[in-house]
Formats: structure tokens, sequence, C-alpha cells
């Protein structure tokens, strides 16, 4: 097992150097080029979309994301470092996959701070947790090929084989490492050793817990601790929990959006989940799950309410529970619910 990780490995870094030597102009480029506030962005907004805008303007976001977080002058992060960093998680999401894309990586970001800088989470949590947790958000679905892991468990592909469980989300966190360790993009190398450690220790915890699966597992707990109102900000585990819970908050944060924007990116999932259907169908001869298939692209308003009920509204809910700032989630998702319920009871 460690052979296969080291030799893919091997390989990917081939490719990455690859891909980064291709950019210089482009990390010349955003080196240089003054970056616009957070306001003229719309980057404090819980209603924040991307569809406007260019591929430069996204990866200036990020760049003003993380001077505004004060991360850079926090751990002496050199600013043409973080632009190459910047610009290296970008070209490592895949642009052929239509949902879990680099857009999808920074609205998760954004939301991601946008909760970290409400008065609630900014005083409880340290920069290096804000650190992780930044990095995470940005990398979780990195070289995503818009396929599940029961596909990729199926397809018996070589990253099935090298993790048991959550084999997407341990490649995801494998590449955020890759593109940390490689030469030029090295955010972390004015961390003390111990504040390195903890920090990667964080980013892999965070991105393993945007498998859906470990939400589910983890979530009970967190339930509990907001309706007992009984989250302890100075207990270690419940500061996990909680940042576990913020992971999959901003990654599913498609569904609290202004209903023409939700709309537009519920087609764009469904899209990626009818093209794994379809490779189902053909590859294996089996049945895809009923989000998967086309056949049922009738039933899509109904399962976005089910969507929601299930996994979306009790998070939102017991995050605003917890953090009064972040309830204009939960009220976006619940305006989206009634979109989607007008919708299945139309059709
Ligand atoms: C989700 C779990 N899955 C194993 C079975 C189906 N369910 S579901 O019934 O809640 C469902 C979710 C059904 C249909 C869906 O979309 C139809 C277009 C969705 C859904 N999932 N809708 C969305 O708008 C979004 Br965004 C998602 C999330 C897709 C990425 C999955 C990763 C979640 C990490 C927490
Ligand atoms: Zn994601």
């Amino acid at each position: 097992r460690a052979d296969k990780t080291r030799a893919k490995l091997a390989v990917t870094k081939e490719v990455l150097s690859y891909q980064i030597s291709a950019l210089q102009e482009e990390i010349d480029a955003l080196e240089e080029a003054v970056i616009p506030s957070a306001d003229s962005f719309r980057l404090l907004d819980f209603s924040f979309s991307d569809f406007d805008m260019s591929q430069i303007a996204m990866t200036q976001a990020v760049v003003r994301m993380f001077l505004d977080l004060n991360l850079p002058q926090e751990f002496s992060i050199d600013y043409k470092i973080l632009c190459q960093w910047v610009l290296s998680v970008q070209k490592c999401y895949r642009s052929n996959v239509v949902y879990h894309n680099w857009s999808h990586a920074l609205r998760t970001a954004q939301c991601m701070f946008v909760m970290l800088q409400t008065k609630e989470l900014k005083s409880n949590f340290s920069s290096l947790e804000v650190l992780a947790l930044m990095i995470a958000s940005l990398c979780h679905d990195l070289d995503h090929r818009g396929v599940n892991n029961s596909y990729i468990e199926r397809s018996n592909q070589p990253l099935a084989q090298l993790y048991g469980h959550s084999s997407l989300e341990h490649h995801h966190y494998d590449m955020c490492l890759l593109i940390l360790n490689n030469p030029g993009s090295q955010i972390l190398s004015s961390l003390s050793l111990k504040e390195y450690r903890a920090c990667v220790q964080m980013i892999e915890k965070n991105i393993l817990a945007t498998d859906l699966a470990i939400y589910i597992e983890k979530r009970a707990k967190f339930f509990k601790l907001a309706q007992n109102n009984s989250c302890l900000w100075t207990d270690e585990g419940h500061r996990e929990l909680l940042g576990s819970m913020l992971m999959t908050a901003s990654d599913i944060c498609a569904i609290t959006k202004p209903w023409p924007v939700q709309k537009q990116i519920a087609e764009l999932v469904a899209t990626e989940f009818y093209a794994q259907g379809d490779r189902e169908k053909c590859e294996f001869n089996i049945q895809p799950m009923e989000v998967m298939d086309r056949e049922n692209s009738t039933r899509l308003p109904h399962m976005q309410v089910a969507y929601i009920d299930g996994i979306c509204s009790p998070l939102y809910e017991a995050l605003a529970s917890i953090c009064e700032s972040c309830s204009p989630l939960k009220e976006g998702c619940r305006r989206n619910r009634k979109h989607w319920q007008q919708l299945a009871d139309s059709g």
C-alpha cells in the first residue's frame, strides 16, 4: 500500500510541476494586480455567487480572503508564494467536471470565510485553526472526477485500493498536501514544526469531514450540543466537531443561495449525477441509484426537498443556534425548500 501511494504521488507530482511551470505569467499577473476589496466581490455576503466572475477575479477573491483574515501577516506567508499556491489549487480542479470544480471550491471557501468573520466564531477560533479551515475548504475537492466513492470503489480504481473508505476525500487531502509541499507554493513554510504538524493534521480532519457519511456519523453529537446549549469553546473535541460541521455547512451552501442561483447549481449537480448514472448503466450494467438515473429527472424537486429536510436544514438550524450570525444560511435554505416544494406539487 505504501509503495502504491508513493508511486501514485510521484506521477501526480510530475504532472503538477508541469502544470505549475505553465503558470508563470499568471503568477506574475496575480502578484502584480491590485486586489479589489472584499465588498467589491461581495465576499462578506452569504448570498455570494461566482457566476459573473472571471477566472482572474476568482483567484483574486481567494487572495483577498486570506489578506482580510490577516493570514499572510500572521504566518509570514510570502505574497508571491500565496499567489502561486492559489493558482496551483485552481489548476488541480478539473474544468470538465460540471459541479465539483473550482467554482464549487471558491463558493465553499467563501462561505467558510463569512462564517469565520462572524463575531461568534471569529473570537473563538485560533488563527492556526482559521488557516487550516480556509485551506481545507478551498482544497476539499481537489482533483474530483465527478463520480462518488461508491463508483470509485466499484470500478476498482487504484484510488479505491489505496484507502479503505472515504477514498475520494483521502485523495483530495493528498493533493492538498502535495501542493503545500511543492516548491513555490509552500505557504506553511514559516510555521514552526509544531505548528506545521498541528495545521496539517487539522486540514486532514477537515477535508475528511466533507465525506457525507462522516457528517451523518458525527452530526448527532453536534445537534445535542446545539440543543442543550452546551458547546464549550475550551473543549478541544467540541472545537474539532464544530470545525467539521462548518466544513459541511460550507460544502453544501449552494442550498442556501438565492433561488435563481440554487436552481442553476442544482442543475449542475443533477448533470454530474446523471453522467455517473449513465456510466454505471454502461460500464457495470447496473441500475444506478434514483438520484443518478436520468429517467427520474422529474423527481428532482422532490429529491431536493428530501435533501433539505434530511441533510441541510438540521445542520443550518443547529449552526444558527450556536452562531446567531449564521442564521441567513438557515433562512436561505428554508426559502429554497418552499420553491422546490412548489415545483414538486405542480409537477
Ligand atoms: C444524498 C445522499 N446520497 C447518497 C443519496 C441521495 N441523497 S439525497 O436524497 O439527499 C439527494 C441530494 C438527492 C438528490 C440530490 O440532488 C439532485 C440534483 C441531492 C443533492 N446533493 N442536491 C444538491 O443540490 C447538492 Br449541492 C447535493 C450535494 C452533492 C454533493 C455530495 C457531497 C455532500 C457532502 C456533504
Ligand atoms: Zn465539495
